[in-house]
């Protein structure tokens, strides 16, 4: 089955990124080459037939430059040179040109919010107030021990940190290594204009624009997303840059509204392709508290956000589809069960999910239904993880309420190595790998599921293989069905000549589907279970996917 030469359906002349299916790496836990514990670009080459077969058309590449590692990564202390760790400036090239032999383009995770405080740029600002690069960053005057507002920083802490030497507090929103850069001066966004148009030259497919909603930020008034300049900027930034070229670009905005996504997005491309919000994953927390502050998982509301979603956006902008990132815990283990059904709800939340309007996301290892990880308090790597710990520990809660929001809601959960195989470390590396394996590998990881029709990796497969082959995954208009059913999510999507019809239950126990059997023209093309003929009832997790014409 060819699933490359015939990915253009004839009839679309639509961009190519709302057809393509895009799958997220995260450098340091996919293949580590040299035995050293960490991913790096040459592991990444060596996996390029299995993202093929898989039929992926482009990767997301969280960072790989020149990094303290203080964020893994997300704090940048060169934007044009590549951390020794991952390999270097010529494997990076390499990799941009052997991906292109497998129809795979790669997409650059671009963080501008701020840089690291040891990047050049803020080493010169913090010298002097007069220093050319000062401006670069946001300060404010003060006195030592005053601090400039109350402002927090999202891995804890106050936002503002003493420089002795200029008496000024600069601004980060992050850790203290991550200083916000300064957005409202003209020559620090010429600088980075420059700089992307330099990635742009080395052939990359396009950028993820990490916290892009809180560039435009106003300490004095604690704004931090969505400023008042914010989509000047963005549209400043597109017409420098990436309207110079057929690219995707991917907006990461946590607090993007349907409204807002249509600024992002406009197909008039002015500033974005698509925006990447999270209405439907903070489902999950008690409203207004922190996200380690647990609430049950609402499904009613799910249905509503996504339903909302699909409609609103139709033809006026254009969403990513995802459940996982490297910030969020494994789908499978939050709305899934990744015990008795593993297998069976890891492919129905793919089911659902593929069937949407939007571009897919696939996270690493998602393919095969990995799962979050219960780790000793020492085996935690992430530092937004260890600040909680600490703070939660000196607020007074008791360790297993803390250890139980860190279960739930650790970014490590995400970020344990790549199951490739029942080897040694899960064949990620000969090394000691610098976080821990999930115990489960041997029974999940890549080599049990490539060859085996019915594994949840051939089930992805086959959902990116179908949107290639049938506009209606691109182009047809969403119908929530059963609104009021509070177990099925059952919904259509129809264009001219096909429709799509997706059932759904959420629940490990059989219940009762009130929609009428689909008459015969509509193929079953997944499912989960043998023998799913009957829609009268539908098994625990159990999900189909129809399609006609
Ligand atoms: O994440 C943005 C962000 O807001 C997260 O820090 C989020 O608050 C947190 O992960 C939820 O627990 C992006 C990157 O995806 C993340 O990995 C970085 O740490 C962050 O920006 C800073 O660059
Ligand atoms: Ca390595």
């Amino acid at each position: 089955m060819d699933t490359k030469t015939t990915d253009i359906h004839p009839t679309d002349n639509e961009k190519w990124w709302k057809r393509a299916v895009i799958y997220q790496i995260y450098p340091r836990s996919f293949a580590d080459s040299n035995g050293d514990g960490i991913g790096d670009l040459q592991g990444i080459i060596s996996k390029l037939d299995y993202l093929e077969d898989l039929g992926i058309d482009a990767i997301w590449l969280s960072p790989v430059c020149k990094s303290p590692q203080d964020d893994n990564g997300y704090d940048i202390s060169d934007y044009q040179d590549i951390d020794p760790m991952f390999g270097s400036l010529a494997d990076m090239e390499k990799l941009i040109q052997e991906a292109g032999k497998h129809q795979i383009r790669i997409i650059l995770d671009l963080v501008l919010n701020h840089s690291s405080d040891e990047h050049f740029w803020f080493q010169e600002a913090k010298k002097s107030k007069e220093n050319p690069y000062h401006n670069y960053y946001v300060w404010r005057d003060g006195k030592e021990g005053e601090l400039p507002n109350g402002m927090r920083a999202a891995f804890g802490g106050s936002a503002w940190e003493w420089v002795p030497e200029v008496q000024q507090y600069y601004f980060h929103q992050f850790s203290v290594k991550q200083p916000d850069l300064n957005w409202e001066n003209p020559e620090l966004r010429k600088e980075i204009y420059d700089m992307i148009n330099w990635w742009i030259e080395k052939g990359v497919g396009g950028f993820r624009l990490d916290v892009i909603d809180q560039i435009a930020k106003e300490p004095d008034r604690e704004i931090t997303n969505n400023g008042p300049r914010l989509h000047e900027y963005l549209r400043e930034l597109s017409r420098e840059t990436f309207q110079k070229a057929d690219l995707v670009t991917v907006g990461e905005a946590w607090g993007a509204t349907t409204a807002l996504a249509k600024l992002y997005s406009n197909p008039d491309n002015s500033e974005l392709s698509m925006v990447f919000q999270f209405e439907h994953i903070c489902l999950d927390q008690i409203a207004g508290k922190e996200k380690w502050d647990l609430a049950p998982l609402p499904f009613m509301k799910l249905k509503e956000v996504f339903a909302r979603w699909q409609t609103q956006l139709c033809g006026e902008g254009w969403n990513s589809l995802f459940w996982n990132n490297h910030d969020l815990p494994r789908i499978v283990s939050r709305w899934g069960n990744d015990r008795e059904y593993r297998v069976e709800s890891a492919k129905m939340l793919a089911i659902l999910l593929h069937g949407l309007q939007g571009t897919p996301y696939v996270y690493q290892g998602e393919e095969l239904g990995m799962t979050n990880v219960q780790y000793d308090m020492e085996d935690y790597r992430d530092i937004e993880t260890l600040n909680l710990y600490q703070e939660r520990l000196e607020k007074g809660y008791t360790k297993s309420d803390i250890m139980r929001s860190i279960y739930a809601k650790s970014r490590d959960n995400a970020r344990t190595p790549m199951q490739w195989n029942d080897g040694r470390n899960a064949g990620f590396s000969d090394g000691e790998p610098w976080l821990k394996v999930n115990p489960n590998y041997t029974e999940i990881n890549a080599a049990a599921q490539t060859a085996d029709e019915d594994s949840i990796y051939s089930c992805y497969k086959k959902l990116i293989h179908l949107r290639k082959q049938n506009a209606v995954f691109t182009d047809g208009v969403f119908e929530l069905l059963l609104a009021e059913d509070e177990n099925l999510f059952a919904y259509t999507r129809t264009n001219a000549s096909q429709q799509l019809l997706v059932v759904c239950n959420f629940y490990g126990r059989t219940v009762p589907c009130a929609l009428q059997q689909p008459e015969a023209s509509m193929r079953l093309v997944v499912s989960n279970y043998k023998d799913a003929d009957q829609l009268a009832n539908l098994r625990p997790y159990e999900a189909r996917m129809y399609l006609k014409g």
